[in-house]
C-alpha cells in the first residue's frame, strides 16, 4: 500500500515537473587539460559561471583543471559514456573515435584559422558535429587553438630535419604517419609525460601551439620552435550528448548559450595570448624560425592522404568540401 501510494506520488511528481519543463538540479563535472593562465582554463571558468547563471543554479557547474579527472582519451571516453559531462577537447584525440572528426587533423588541411572556423561553420562541420554528438560527445561550441609548430634541440627547416628524430604526437594514427613521412620517428603519449619526456631526452621533439608550449613549461626544455604550422587542430567544448537530450529546451539554449559565449570569449583571449606567449618563450631563450617554403613539409604529406583515403574512401567528400570552401 505504502509502495503503491508512493510511487503514484513519484509519478505526480514527474508528470508536474514535465508540465513545468522543469529539471532536477545537477552537478556538471568539466574536464580541461590546461593550468591557470592558459586562455581555454579562463574561457572554461567563464563556461561555468555562465551556466550557473543562465540555469539559475540547476545546473552547477564545476571545472577540473590540469587534467586531474584524467587523460584526453580517457576524458573522451568519460564524457561520451556520461561519467563526466563536459570537456574542453582537442579535436585530434577525437578521430580514432569518430571517423569524421579526423578532417581536422589531416596536415596542411586549411590555409589558416579563419578558414578552418569557415569549414567548420560550413556544412563539413554539421557533419562533423553529427557524427561526434551521435557517439556521445556532442559539440556546442567550437575553439581557437592556433596552428601547431614542431619544437627540439635544434631548428627544423625541412622534412630532411626530422629524419631520425623521435617526435611526441596526440594519439591518432595520422600524426604517427605524418612523422613517419618525414622520416621521423613517432612517440604518442599523454600531453602529461611529454615535459619529462623532452628533458630526459626519451623524445627529441614535439609539436604544440605557442600557449600549450609555454604553459606547460615544454620551452624550458627545448631551445628551437620551428614554424612549420602543419597541423590546424580546433578544440570543443563538449558535452555528454544523452545528459544534454534528457535537459527541457529551455535549459539546452542555456548551455548552449554558455558555450557560445564562451567560446567567443576563449577566441579573444586566444587571439591576445597566443603572440604573448610566443613573446614570452622568445624572452626566455627560445629561437623562433620562420619556414619560408613549406611546399616540402606539405609534398610529404602525398603519401598520408593517399593511404588515409585508400583506407577510408568515404571520408573523401569532407576533405573535397574542406579544400573548395574558400
Ligand atoms: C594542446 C591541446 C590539448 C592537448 C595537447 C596535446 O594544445 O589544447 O587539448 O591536445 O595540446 O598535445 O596533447
Amino acid at each position: 500500500m505504502y509502495q503503491k501510494l508512493s510511487a503514484k506520488l513519484l509519478g505526480a511528481a514527474t508528470a508536474l515537473s514535465l508540465m513545468c519543463g522543469v529539471a532536477a538540479a545537477a552537478d556538471w563535472r568539466v574536464w580541461n587539460i590546461h593550468h591557470d593562465g592558459h586562455p581555454n582554463t579562463a574561457a572554461m571558468d567563464r563556461f561555468a559561471e555562465l551556466v550557473n547563471e543562465a540555469t539559475k543554479g540547476e545546473i552547477k557547474v564545476q571545472v577540473f583543471h590540469g587534467g586531474v579527472l584524467g587523460s584526453q582519451p580517457d576524458a573522451l571516453e568519460q564524457v561520451r559514456i556520461g561519467a563526466i559531462e563536459v570537456g574542453n577537447f582537442n579535436l585530434g584525440p577525437i578521430g580514432p573515435m569518430v571517423k569524421e572528426a579526423n578532417l581536422v587533423s589531416l596536415p596542411f588541411i586549411f590555409k589558416s584559422v579563419p578558414h578552418m572556423f569557415r569549414v567548420l561553420d560550413g556544412e563539413a562541420g554539421d557533419i562533423m558535429a553529427k557524427a561526434m554528438a551521435g557517439a556521445g560527445i556532442l559539440p556546442l561550441a567550437w575553439i581557437d587553438a592556433g596552428a601547431r609548430s614542431f619544437y627540439s634541440q635544434k631548428p627544423i627547416n625541412t622534412p630532411d630535419d626530422v629524419k631520425g628524430l623521435k617526435i611526441r604526437v596526440m594519439n591518432n594514427n595520422l600524426y604517427t604517419a605524418m612523422i613517419s613521412a618525414m622520416g621521423g620517428n613517432p612517440s604518442p603519449m599523454a600531453f602529461s609525460e611529454v615535459q619529462q619526456a623532452l628533458k630526459t631526452g626519451v623524445v627529441d621533439g614535439a609539436e604544440n601551439n605557442f600557449p600549450s608550449f609555454k604553459n606547460v613549461g615544454h620551452y624550458e626544455v627545448t631551445t628551437h620552435y620551428s614554424l612549420s604550422e602543419h597541423l590546424i587542430i580546433p578544440e570543443c567544448i563538449c558535452v555528454n550528448t544523452k545528459k544534454f537530450e534528457a535537459l527541457s529546451p529551455e535549459l539546452q539554449a542555456a548551455v548552449r548559450g554558455a558555450a557560445e559565449k564562451a567560446a567567443l570569449y576563449q577566441r579573444e583571449l586566444w587571439a591576445v595570448q597566443s603572440g604573448q606567449a610566443r613573446k614570452d618563450v622568445e624572452k626566455a631563450g627560445i629561437k623562433v624560425n620562420e619556414i619560408a617554403d613549406k611546399s616540402p613539409f606539405q609534398n610529404a604529406m602525398g603519401k598520408v592522404y593517399e593511404d588515409y583515403l585508400a583506407a577510408n574512401p568515404d571520408m573523401r567528400k569532407l576533405v573535397d568540401i574542406a579544400k573548395s570552401t574558400k
